[in-house]
């Protein structure tokens, strides 16, 4: 995986004239990829960060990110239409009047198919839920000089832990071990940005150890194990699953 990983980021950095790195707002940090971010720096491409999914994410938190990351970064939401007329308007900045290509790299199901889609105005670039989902490098054209490379959302695998992949969407909740794990961290970030959302959502409260509310959700929706013992596993792919679908959001209300 490593090395299909770096022959595709290779290739898509040696063909495009800018490089998009696209991030999910509500793990700004762990879903960037320095080394990706190096490589292009050091073929002397631009490269403009694109925070993705802003509807989940905390309004204060994405403010303190704008200051940390300064000009060559924008925040957009392709579900809620915003900031993409801004990234469009900066691509053509970029191209000065001719055609350049655009190379979007970025972890599984950030959403780089949803912003080329979003930026053309209709889908053109397959989408899905499931992290995963664009198998193959795919040009489309956005605009008369704007023409944008969908690549596949693949990374190296042990270069992140199993909760940090899990977290930015990149691997899916039957594929994690540890879901226990994964889920108490869903539970303590959204404990302190978002507790009465969870409550809302799951008629739980985030609050205490948070282990013990992944099994006080168990018995309340009858999720147990032969012997009646709360079936922790299950209900933590469930809050995985939601997470990553976006359902529970990381946002005051
Ligand atoms: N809430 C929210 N969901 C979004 C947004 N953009 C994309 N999504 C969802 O995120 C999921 C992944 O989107 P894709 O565009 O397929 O992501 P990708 O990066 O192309 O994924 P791979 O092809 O698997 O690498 C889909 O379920 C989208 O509907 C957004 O701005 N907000
Ligand atoms: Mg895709």
């Amino acid at each position: 995986m490593a090395r299909n990983f770096w022959s595709m980021v290779n290739q898509v950095i040696s063909r495009a004239d800018v490089l998009i790195e696209v991030l999910d707002a509500r793990v700004v940090d762990e879903s960037r990829n320095l080394e990706v971010e190096r490589k292009i720096d050091s073929k002397g491409k631009r490269l403009i960060i694109v925070i993705n999914k802003c509807d989940l994410a905390e309004k204060e938190f994405l403010d303190r990110k704008k200051k940390e990351l300064g000009a060559d970064c924008i925040f957009v939401s392709t579900k809620e239409h915003f900031g993409l007329t801004m990234l469009k308007k900066k691509l053509l900045e970029c191209a000065r009047g001719a055609e350049i290509t655009v190379g979007m790299l970025g972890y599984p199901n950030t959403g780089k198919s949803s912003v080329i889609n979003a930026l053309k105005g209709m889908k053109a670039a397959p989408t899905s839920s499931v992290s995963g989902y664009t198998r193959s490098i795919r040009l489309v054209r956005v605009h008369r000089n704007l023409m944008l490379i969908d690549t596949p959302g693949v990374f190296p695998y042990g270069e992140k832990d199993e909760t940090l992949h899990a977290m930015m969407s990149a691997k899916n909740p039957s594929q994690i071990k540890d879901p226990d794990v994964v889920a108490m961290k869903i539970i303590e970030m959204m404990a302190s940005i978002n507790p009465s959302g969870f409550e809302k959502y799951y008629g739980q409260s985030p609050a205490g150890d948070p282990y013990e509310v992944l099994e006080r959700l168990a018995l309340d929706k009858k999720k147990l194990r032969t012997g009646g013992t709360p079936d922790v596993d299950l209900i933590a792919r469930m809050i995985i699953t939601d997470w990553q679908k976006g359902k529970i959001i990381l946002r005051k209300d």
